[in-house]
């Protein structure tokens, strides 16, 4: 049985995680799960109805991070994890600050910039603040030399490329500034942008998209 991956194309989530397995030349299957459902093809797989998940021949693993390390120990071929503990320990701790100090505190505008809800103007300040101390630590511990954690690319190339483009959006939407100005984006995402991989990734990403935005049309 090959690996599947479940979840949908416009998830940055999903593509961290798809990247990941298009730069190790896995051979994968994709299966298109959708969330905000209660469907057993779900949560019985993720258990919060969150997406990405991985279905194993030894049975389902929720949460990227997890997903990622199984990968890595499962398909050694093209390592994203250097083998020396101190830099893989570097490449984890860059994921984290992407994920739990940006793109979660982040996630708190997306009703607003991309659902059409709204958010208090309470909250915008309040995750301005923590956004703008994220970005400053993120821009400590990342290197861009040309990567993120230095002269090979790694896991955490495949969260910078799934989150910090998604990010800046958001901040120039809710706030009419790119919070994320201080870090070298441009020629870093022209760089990634040569990877078969990363552009395969962002066709699926946009057409998933589209999909998206024509059944949430068909609905209204
Ligand atoms: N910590 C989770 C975050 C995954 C996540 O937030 N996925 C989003 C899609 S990008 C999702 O499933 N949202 C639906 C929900 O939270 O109900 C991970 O690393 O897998």
């Amino acid at each position: 049985m090959t690996i599947k991956l479940c979840g949908f194309a416009a998830s940055n989530y999903y593509n961290k995680i798809k990247l990941q397995l298009l730069e190790k030349e896995v051979a994968f299957e994709e299966e298109l799960v959708w969330t905000g459902n209660n469907h057993a093809t779900l949560v019985d797989r993720s258990p919060l109805g969150k997406v990405p998940f991985l279905d194993t021949p030894d049975g389902p693993i929720s949460e990227s991070m997890a997903c990622a390390e199984y990968i890595e120990a499962v398909y050694p071929q093209n390592s994203l994890l250097p083998a020396d503990p101190f830099a893989a320990a570097k490449v984890r701790e860059l994921i984290i600050y992407s994920e739990l100090h940006l793109e979660l505190v982040a996630r708190e505008l997306y009703p607003e910039a991309f659902f059409g809800g709204r958010v208090s103007d309470g909250n915008k300040e309040r995750t301005r603040k923590l956004l703008i101390k994220g970005v400053a630590a993120f821009a400590k511990l990342a290197r861009f030399e040309p990567f993120i954690a230095g002269a090979q690319f790694t896991l955490a190339d495949c969260a910078a490329i799934a989150h910090l483009p998604l990010m800046r959006i958001v901040s120039k939407q809710i706030y009419g500034e790119d919070l994320l100005a201080t870090l070298p984006l441009k020629d870093y995402l022209r760089l990634l942008g040569q990877r078969a991989a990363v552009q395969k990734v962002e066709a699926d990403r946009k057409a998933n998209t589209d999909l998206m935005l024509a059944a949430d049309l068909a609905k209204k």
